[in-house]
């Protein structure tokens, strides 16, 4: 490791703190169980799919005594993208193993799921734990994206878990990884291994959210980041009174992450992709919304803003859904239409040849766009060949469509509204942050809790720690069965068992509160200026929660 900071030195001794079962009966706490439980949709489907793990009750930890467990042989992965935390829900399962039983071994699979088909390992001990407590980042053993989805990759898994005398793996991923530990806790079972898996769900997306899941890890430490670099940013735009600030921010398809930082920052607007999508709402409509507030502020002196979009928003506007899938669809590898344009030797000719076959509505709604962004929808593809909706820059393509307006306003009624802009993207800056308390405390939770749960000879569970909205010690750990948490979906053609993925929801209280305020916030100034995460101080400033999550359990 390179050398660390002050703050990191202080850090690594913080103590995670732990929900009062497991704070008193560590990993020995008796595992509670519930009724049996069903899949959130589609019970027939998913039962006949999982018909070992379906049905499953809920778990919840209580006041258990110390027993002789056998030394425990665990593996364990970080799947997808970082999430502030990672290290604390590693720390904390070690130490739960060891406690189980000293002589236990935790094996870090390096690089995500790769790492286990691959064989990839390396034995985690007390130096490697040490060094990377409470720390950002999941540089300890990596990440990756490699689905772990196939029988062939499955049977490899077997092997080397079978060479390492492996008793459990844990999956630390969000709801696509954690769909795949479902499947393979069913394989394992099929198989007669003996091997459990156990998931903790991941994600500074904060779409990994259900009853029984209150939000996801890293959701917290990447939302006051974003918050803290918004809030610096409006003082900077309050200051200087000259530039409108337009912030993309990361968080896929769901918008729960510019909804936290909106609740936190008060925003001039903030666009809610499901809100768009639910009212229908066009992508001119939306920079008409935005022209008429710059006009408006402008009309106060008041030639500066700041608005937030969330990054999948391309995805949930109406016109440009059909668009987007025609591109798939007509640009696939393979198909006649697909290897001609593929074979064109320039952007330039790509755009003209789109705009000769795309048809009716979608070539109406791709002419107008900026040429920059006709590129980055006919640019790269993902591993399944479709646009990547994430890298285009919406925040750019937002500030030359109401450039446009203003220029065609200023020209029609003889005034000068001045939009000066400048434009962002956060994201990388908030994944690998040092978890804030609430997420060191979360994560550390979630990784002890998991080794309980294996001590318990529990599978296809994920680790669940409940009631995180209150203080550590009233928080209740426990485990709900993954198959709860699936419905069928629609995917390349196929339908398959997924972890539904959680939207905003309108009805829900965090966006009942922006919708209250944003009409204030639009037109005044009333920007609050979170500040920097506090690792040490008063509980009120150190660990409160976000926004969402008080409001949703309020
Ligand atoms: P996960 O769902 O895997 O946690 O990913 C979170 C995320 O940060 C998204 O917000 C973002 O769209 C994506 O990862 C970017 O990933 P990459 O850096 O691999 O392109």
């Amino acid at each position: 490791m390179s050398q660390i900071s002050p703050l990191q030195a202080a850090r690594a001794t913080y103590q995670p703190k732990l929900p009062a079962v497991l704070s008193a009966s560590g990993p020995f706490a008796k595992p509670v169980f519930g009724k049996a439980t069903k899949s959130v949709a589609d019970q027939a489907a998913i039962k006949k799919l999982f018909p070992d793990t379906y049905g499953l009750p809920a778990v919840k930890f209580e006041k258990g005594a110390k027993r002789k467990v056998k030394a425990l042989n665990v593996a364990v992965i970080l799947s997808g993208g970082q999430a502030p935390g990672g290290h604390n829900v590693i720390a904390g399962l070690y130490d739960g193993l060891k406690a189980l039983n000293a002589q236990s071994k935790l094996y870090g699979f390096l690089g995500g799921p790769s790492g286990l088909i691959d064989n990839k390992y390396m034995l985690l001990d007390d130096a490697i734990i040490d060094a990377y407590r409470n720390t950002g980042g999941f540089d300890m053993i990596c990440s990756g994206r490699t689905k772990l989805e196939k029988p062939e990759q499955f049977d490899k898994v077997i092997v080397n878990c079978k060479a390492l005398g492996i008793n459990a793996i844990v999956i630390i991923g969000g709801d696509d990884s954690n769909t795949n530990a479902c499947v393979l806790a069913q394989y394992m079972i099929d198989k007669k291994t003996g091997i459990q898996v156990i998931g903790c769900p991941k994600t500074i997306d904060g779409d990994l959210k259900n009853e029984w899941i209150e939000v996801s890890f890293g959701f917290d430490t990447a939302t006051k980041v974003y918050s803290e670099l918004i809030g610096n940013i409006m003082r900077d735009a309050n200051s200087a009174r000259k530039y409108w600030h337009f912030i993309k921010l990361m968080g896929r398809s769901a918008s729960h992450i510019a909804l936290e930082c909106a609740l936190q920052t008060h925003p001039n607007a903030c666009i809610i992709s499901e809100e768009v999508q639910q009212k229908n709402i066009s992508l001119n409509q939306i920079v008409w919304d935005l022209t008429n507030l710059v006009i408006k502020r402008a009309s106060k002196k008041m030639n500066f803003g700041v608005v937030l979009i969330p990054e999948g928003l391309i995805e949930f506007v109406p016109e440009l859904n059909p668009l987007i899938a025609e591109l798939n669809d007509s640009m696939a590898e393979g198909t006649e239409l697909g290897d001609q344009f593929n074979a064109l030797p320039d952007m330039d000719a790509k755009i003209k040849f789109v705009e000769a076959h795309l048809k009716g509505d979608n070539l109406a709604v791709f002419k107008p766009l900026p040429t920059f962004v006709k590129a980055q929808l006919l640019g790269d593809r993902d591993p399944h060949g479709n646009v990547q909706v994430s890298k285009i820059e919406t925040e750019k393509l937002l500030i030359a469509m109401v450039e446009a307006n203003i220029k065609a306003y200023n020209g029609a009624t003889g005034n000068n509204v001045k939009f000066s802009t400048q434009a962002h993207f956060f994201g990388y800056e908030g994944r690998c942050a040092a978890p804030s308390n609430f997420d060191a405390d979360y994560c550390y939770a979630l990784g002890y809790n998991a080794s309980a749960l294996i001590g318990a000879g529990l599978t296809g569970y994920m680790s669940s720690v409940r009631n995180i909205s209150k203080s550590a010690d009233k928080w209740e750990a426990g485990g709900i069965p993954l198959t709860m948490m699936m419905n069928m979906e629609h995917r390349h053609g196929k339908d398959v068992p997924v972890i539904k993925k959680a939207l905003v929801e309108l009805d829900a209280k965090p966006f009942k509160t922006f919708a209250a305020n944003r009409d204030k916030w639009a037109e005044e100034v009333d920007f609050v200026y979170p500040g920097p995460i506090q690792y040490f101080g008063p509980a009120e400033v150190c660990d409160r929660t976000t926004l969402t999550l008080q409001l949703e359990r309020a």
